[in-house]
């Protein structure tokens, strides 16, 4: 018999002495909006919703017709769910909140979740894999929302992605192990496709945009080299995608790491802390890798705002071990 994601969480839940079944509730509202993402791209030629809207995003960056699309079916799918308290996007500048208790011994008012719609979306027009990230923290007793917020990563309650390429597939973790699952079409739910996935010890790709390279700080150049000069005992082939969720879900399944050092455009990093490295930093803790940022791990980093970037490199022990080697830390 299958196992759909509703029924795995339960499963997860059971034995929890504080569980009320609002968690998978909430779940429910984020499965929900990716089915209703993943139907409009698979139509997006055909429905004329392709392309830029001619608006920028808080980052400045061009806003696509579904990146709009996405952030308003995560809105209205959990905005309406009575134990959210605050919704979290890369598209909306500040917090979208709810006028909702946030008493501790109740559900409603209970969590925060912090998401990238639809990462990658400047490859939707080419029709390659693009995702949403989500990740969900819980808001602290009578805390206020921005404080609750900006928590280290290893603060998370859960996160996880969807990827939509030649299936939709979502992955996430409760911090109890990595679990796949793979949209059913014919039934309309997510189904169980691996319990407990473990990323390689090594791999052999590499995933960088190495365009940037000159402007690395010199360690990372040097580390590049290092894996191509077979340093490691192996011979790398590079992989990049430019969708950090399908170059993520590579790195899950095959090993090997994804690096996005400090550039001289981006000095502090391109990638977002709160909805890109955090839960994907999780993920592959779980899996059994490991995340760094400028100074050390991803999760360890206190947030100083909601929209922050970090450099942000992540994979397999082997390539995360002789990197930390090179960096001298
Ligand atoms: P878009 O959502 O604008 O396509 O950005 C994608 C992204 O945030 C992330 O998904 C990629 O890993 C990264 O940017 C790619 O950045 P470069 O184009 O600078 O390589």
């Amino acid at each position: 018999m299958i196992t759909t994601f509703q029924q795995h969480i339960q499963e997860q839940q059971q034995g929890i002495s504080e569980a009320s079944g609002t968690f998978s509730y909430l779940l429910a509202g984020i499965t929900l909006a990716t089915k209703m993402i993943q139907a409009k791209i698979r139509l997006a030629a055909i429905d004329n919703i392709y392309g830029a809207i001619g608006q920028t995003n808080v980052q400045g960056e061009q806003q696509q017709k579904l990146d709009v699309y996405a952030n308003e079916a995560l809105l209205h799918c959990l905005g309406l769910k009575d134990c959210v308290a605050a919704l979290v996007s890369e598209e909306d500048e500040e917090p979208v909140t709810f006028n909702r208790s946030s008493d501790p011994d109740k559900a409603t008012g209970k969590y925060i979740i912090v998401f990238d719609p639809l990462d990658g979306s400047s490859n939707i027009d080419v029709n390659v894999n693009v995702g949403t990230i989500f990740s969900i923290l819980k808001r602290l007793p009578r805390g206020d929302i921005q404080g609750s917020v900006l928590r280290p990563g290893h603060t998370q309650v859960a996160a996880g992605y969807v990827v939509y390429g030649p299936s939709t597939v979502l992955v996430y973790t409760v911090g109890n192990g990595v679990h796949s699952f793979t949209l059913d079409h014919t039934i309309g739910a997510y189904v169980l496709a691996e319990e407990n996935m473990k990323m390689p010890e090594q791999g052999s790709y590499y995933s960088t945009n190495e365009a940037n390279a000159a402007t690395w700080p010199a360690a990372y150049r040097e580390y590049l080299e290092l894996l191509r000069s077979g340093g490691l005992g192996r011979e790398y082939s590079s992989r990049y995608i430019g969708s950090l969720v399908a170059d993520f879900h590579r790195t899950l399944l095959k090993g090997g790491i994804f690096l996005y050092p400090p550039t001289s455009k981006q000095p502090k990093g391109k990638l977002r802390l709160l909805y890109e490295a955090n839960p994907l930093a999780f993920l592959a803790e779980q899996a059994g890798g490991s995340a760094i940022g400028a100074d050390g791990r991803i999760l360890d980093i206190v947030p100083e705002g909601i929209h922050q970037r970090t450099p942000f490199m992540f994979g397999s022990q082997r390539e995360m071990a002789a990197l930390a080697e090179v960096l001298g830390r």
